[in-house]
């Protein structure tokens, strides 16, 4: 390959990924959006990849190499894994009290989530739903009491509030939004970034061909007046979110709650079940570490046998 044709490639953020097509953007705006594919049959690119792409065209482009990634994002099962995204600096994992959000769910994202070495921070919506609210405020206050941060917004009822509340903590990161579907993600975004959904039509129009569909993750650079230096991933609802790619210490390093008591077991390959001498378990009944939580841990963690 002659090597002016080395040097012809571009740097690129991929800001939506489809099957095997992508969309691509410059990071300095130097070229217009566009839809990317890869060389061969490669698809390990996601929403976040750095990557560098050969210009094709006005509106086309080749995936040419995918830049060593600082975080990745993931779920799977006993036969995939699915990438959510690379290079986020933190996730909001979006909850509602209405339809009640679950917690085995929340539980196991931010397993991923603190595993992957991301922040992680809850984003309680629809909080102009006053009894639905106050029915999980318990609930908080055990995640508020492990240290993340618990931002209380209505995303769709009080905007301007929803913006004002988590600018500090967007400015300057990549935030990936995950969460069931139903607890107001999109709503979300759109009051962030105001042209979303526009944006969102003409990539899935690009990407699919003119089939609408927004069951693809998308990344939105924030206007600077409601966000410096911020982007946000906006990601399909999940009903399930599985965890096949964690080993065991993972998933048991990721229970905050439970990471003083190491060591403290009877036997040292404590599962911290009914073992007797469990520092965990004893620690559920003086009433230290929440029972919900250990409950749902076992859960978890049978799941995964
Ligand atoms: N009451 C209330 N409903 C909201 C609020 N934000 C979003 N919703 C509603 O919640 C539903 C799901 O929102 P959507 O953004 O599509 O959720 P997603 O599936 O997580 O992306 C929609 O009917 C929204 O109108 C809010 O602040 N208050
Ligand atoms: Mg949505
Ligand atoms: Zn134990």
């Amino acid at each position: 390959m002659p090597s002016s044709d080395a040097a012809a490639t571009e740097p690129a953020l991929v800001a939506a990924s489809f099957g095997r097509q992508f969309y691509v953007r410059s990071p300095t705006g130097a070229w217009a959006e566009r839809v990317a594919v890869t060389r061969g049959k490669r698809t390990d690119v996601c929403v976040g990849d750095e990557v560098e792409v050969r210009l094709i065209g006005p509106d086309q482009a080749v995936i040419e190499s995918l830049c060593a990634r600082r975080t990745t994002l993931q779920r799977s099962d006993r036969w995939r894994s699915k990438l959510l995204a690379a290079n986020v600096d933190q996730a909001g994992v979006v909850i509602a009290g209405d339809p009640p959000f679950s917690e085995p769910l929340l539980m196991r994202m931010l397993m991923a989530i603190e595993t992957a070495g991301v922040e992680a921070a809850l984003i309680v919506n629809k909080c102009d739903l006053g009894e639905a609210t106050r029915a999980i405020a318990p609930r908080l206050a055990v995640y508020r009491a492990l240290g993340y941060p618990v931002f209380e917004i209505a995303a769709g009822a009080r905007p301007a509030a929803a913006r004002a509340a988590l600018r500090d903590w967007l400015a300057g990161r990549t935030t990936l939004l995950i969460g069931q579907s139903g607890m107001g993600k999109s709503t979300l975004v759109n009051t962030l970034v105001p042209d979303a959904d526009l944006r969102t039509q003409a990539i899935s129009a690009a990407l699919s061909s003119g089939r609408h569909t927004t069951t693809f993750s998308r990344m939105f650079d924030l206007p600077a007046a409601i966000a410096a230096d911020a982007r946000i991933i906006d990601t399909p609802g999940f009903q399930s979110f599985g965890l096949a790619h964690l080993s065991e210490s993972q998933r048991m390093h990721a229970m905050r709650d439970f990471v003083p008591l190491f060591g403290r077991c009877r036997f040292n390959n404590c599962r911290h079940r009914d073992e007797p001498g469990c520092a965990i378990r004893l620690a559920v009944e003086r009433g230290d570490v929440d029972a919900l939580r250990h409950r749902l841990y076992v859960r978890i963690d049978d799941d995964a046998d």
